[in-house]
């Protein structure tokens, strides 16, 4: 009942002709209409995506936004000119963003709000440090960045949101999650999010993110409680890239 979603996010990386590589790679692979398909480019390419991919299966995205709607913040994106670039997904709280860009909880949530109200779909990444892992905290810290999201919105924004986990360890690492992790993981935001609301928890997608690749997402996928996954490096790769969406689906 919950329909997969597979995005790749190409991070800082890609070109016009990688965005023509792609759709070539889409239109010719039939990706089952089960499976939604997201390819999230740099904001430079954020236009050019919405015409090449235009008639593809794929949606667009972008991988971050700023809180404000309009004004003087020299070199930000707000949520309402992505929407008139025809975007459709957001990622917020990658922990790239988190780290490299210092976006706390709280502006996540900002960011997440933004989104909302501009009809985007945000995807809000979390995920814990390997040094939180190693001291037992991967719940509180999970946790503790899902909630202040969830709690902060309306049963209906709710409905609106993805939620990626990324172990911070498995990012760009080359290092992943086993199912078994991943799925340990899952299986703990979707009883939180059951907890607070039934069906909130048996309808929020949960992707997992950090080093999917073609060779392992048949397994992650498999899992109970993993409906997707935001894929990074496999995503340059349109084949490896097509692997993974079949394998969803
Ligand atoms: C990765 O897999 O490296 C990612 O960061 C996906 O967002």
């Amino acid at each position: 009942m919950r329909k997969p979603l597979i995005a790749g996010n190409w991070k800082m990386n890609g070109s016009l002709a990688l965005l023509e590589t792609m759709k070539q790679a889409l239109s010719s692979a039939r990706v089952s209409s089960d499976v939604d398909v997201a390819i999230i480019p740099p904001f430079t390419l954020l236009m050019s995506a919405g015409k090449i991919l235009a008639g593809s299966s794929a949606g667009i995205g972008a991988q971050t936004l700023h809180p404000e709607s309009s004004g003087a913040y020299t070199g930000e994106i707000s949520a309402s000119m992505l929407a008139e670039c025809g975007v459709r997904y957001v990622l917020v709280g990658h922990s790239e963003r988190r780290t490299l860009f210092a976006e706390d909880d709280q502006a996540v949530l900002a960011r997440v709000k933004a989104a909302l109200g501009a009809g985007l779909v945000p995807v809000l990444c979390v995920g814990e440090t390997l040094e939180e892992r190693e001291t037992d905290r991967v719940e509180t810290v999970v946790l503790g960045q899902v909630s202040t999201v969830i709690d902060a919105l309306s049963a209906e924004e709710r409905s609106r949101l993805v939620i990626a986990y990324e172990p911070v360890w498995a990012i760009g690492t080359g290092r992943t999650a086993t199912p078994d992790q991943a799925q340990q993981v899952h299986a703990m935001i979707r009883s939180w999010l059951s907890d607070k609301d039934l069906a909130l928890g048996e309808s929020m997608r949960l992707l997992y993110g950090g080093s999917m690749k073609a060779d392992n997402a048949a397994d992650l996928l498999s899992r109970p409680d993993i409906d997707g996954g935001l894929i990074g490096g496999a995503s340059l790769k349109p084949d490896d890239f097509i692997a993974i969406c079949h394998a969803a689906g």
